[in-house]
């Protein structure tokens, strides 16, 4: 059986990113509804960000989301943070929401709008430099909508180019996250549809290019805990994206809609020892939460994580080593399901107190009059949501 010390040793290092986007305003293409106390700038982002760091000691960095969360100066935002106890975490450049960008940014037959786009990536990589990032987080939304529309394999040339002239531009220390996604907002091709066009863009240019794995952007029934394996197996799993789905991108909280998977994907992260900071696989969220409260959605999300974690930390390897060897299909099985339907509540909350937090964060954050104090306090001026 697992130590227990050791288990609560990699629980107590494990680390969450939270996303600058799930704080502000959000919805579907139907309706946005607004909530009160929202943050009105990449500043207040980072006050509430800290809350949810605060509570569960496991979410100390923050994705940024550029032009969302533009600013004058990134190295007050950087020093913010610092001062917060936090540090920003990815850059994500936005390529998917001017004009310019209707038949695609990167993959975009006009070279015009081409070089606009890739001057965009560069200067993400020059926000980097400014606030310490490590990670370069590139979605594409480019893609047909009809067959015809473009040149499929001229848009794969176009991609290629525009991400060697990114990752040309990045520093030793620094990596490029190619994320994929299946459809949507092109309904007919993406140009970077599935983790294999990933994979292979990412081969291309060399080491510090990895797959960023978004659990949300899959066909349904895709076993993902495989892309998982195999891509740690490479040395390209650079991170994740983490959020649930029923139908399609749904990016609702980590491990409501299916904690198994999320359980199954975390004992491939366990068996490859790549829990650990040195594997640099990034763990971050990627979530909307356009009806319930955000900052208590997020702490709900991280411990979410911690549990499917505690969980995969908790297989007896060795067992589960022995019953393959021995081919028993169904005990070694059983190992898994042993682990998964262990309560792991308590011994996180251990965990916790352990380092001097509360036992339940939620609890412990409706007690702290936080969200009275923002929704007191944030009644000027304009919310953040997607998009401002
Ligand atoms: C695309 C995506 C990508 C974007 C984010 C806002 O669906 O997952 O990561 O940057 O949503
Ligand atoms: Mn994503
Ligand atoms: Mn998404």
């Amino acid at each position: 059986m697992p130590d227990r010390n050791t288990v609560k040793a990699a629980l107590t290092e494990q680390r969450i990113e939270t996303p600058s986007w799930a704080y502000g305003n959000s919805g579907t293409r139907f309706k946005t509804f607004a909530q009160e106390g929202i943050p009105r700038d990449p500043f207040e982002k980072l006050d509430d960000a800290a809350q949810v760091h605060r509570f569960t000691g496991a979410a100390p960095s923050v994705a940024l989301h550029i032009p969302w969360d533009r600013v004058d100066d990134y190295s007050a935002l950087g020093e913010h943070a610092r001062s917060l106890g936090l540090r920003l975490g990815a850059i994500n450049p936005n390529t998917f929401q001017e004009e310019e960008y209707r038949l695609g940014s990167i993959c975009n037959p006009d070279p015009a709008v081409r070089a606009k786009a890739l001057a965009h990536l560069l200067e993400c990589v020059d926000i980097m430099d400014t606030t310490g990032s490590d990670a370069l987080s590139l979605w594409f939304a480019d893609g047909l909508n009809y067959p015809g529309q473009d040149c499929i394999a001229e848009r794969q040339q176009r991609l290629s180019e525009a991400l060697r002239a990114t990752y040309g531009r990045l520093g030793e220390h620094q990596r490029m996250l190619l994320e994929y996604k299946f459809f949507e907002p092109a309904f007919y091709a993406t140009d970077v549809p599935d983790w294999g066009t990933s994979y292979a863009h990412c081969a291309d240019l060399g080491e510090r290019a990895q797959v960023l794995v978004d659990t949300g952007h899959h066909a349904p029934g895709t076993n993902i805990e495989f892309i998982v394996a195999f891509l740690l197996g490479r040395g390209r799993l650079g991170g994740f994206h983490f959020n649930s789905r029923f139908y399609a991108d749904d990016d609702l909280m980590v491990g409501a809609a299916d904690p198994f998977q999320l359980f199954r994907i975390m004992h491939e992260i366990v068996r490859a020892g790549a829990l650990q900071d040195s594997a640099n696989v990034a763990f971050m969220l990627d979530q909307c939460h356009n009806l319930e409260p955000k900052i208590p959605a997020l702490i709900r999300s991280v411990l979410n994580v911690q549990e499917a974690t505690a969980k995969a930390l908790l297989v007896d390897g060795d067992a589960l080593a022995r019953a393959q060897r021995d081919g028993d299909v169904l005990g070694s099985n059983a190992v898994l399901m042993d682990a998964y339907n262990t309560d792991v509540r308590p011994l996180l909350a251990e965990v916790r107190e352990d380092a001097g937090i509360a036992p339940d964060p939620i609890a412990a954050y409706h007690r702290s009059g936080y969200a009275e104090k923002i929704i007191a306090s944030r009644k000027d001026g304009t919310p953040a949501g997607w998009g401002a």
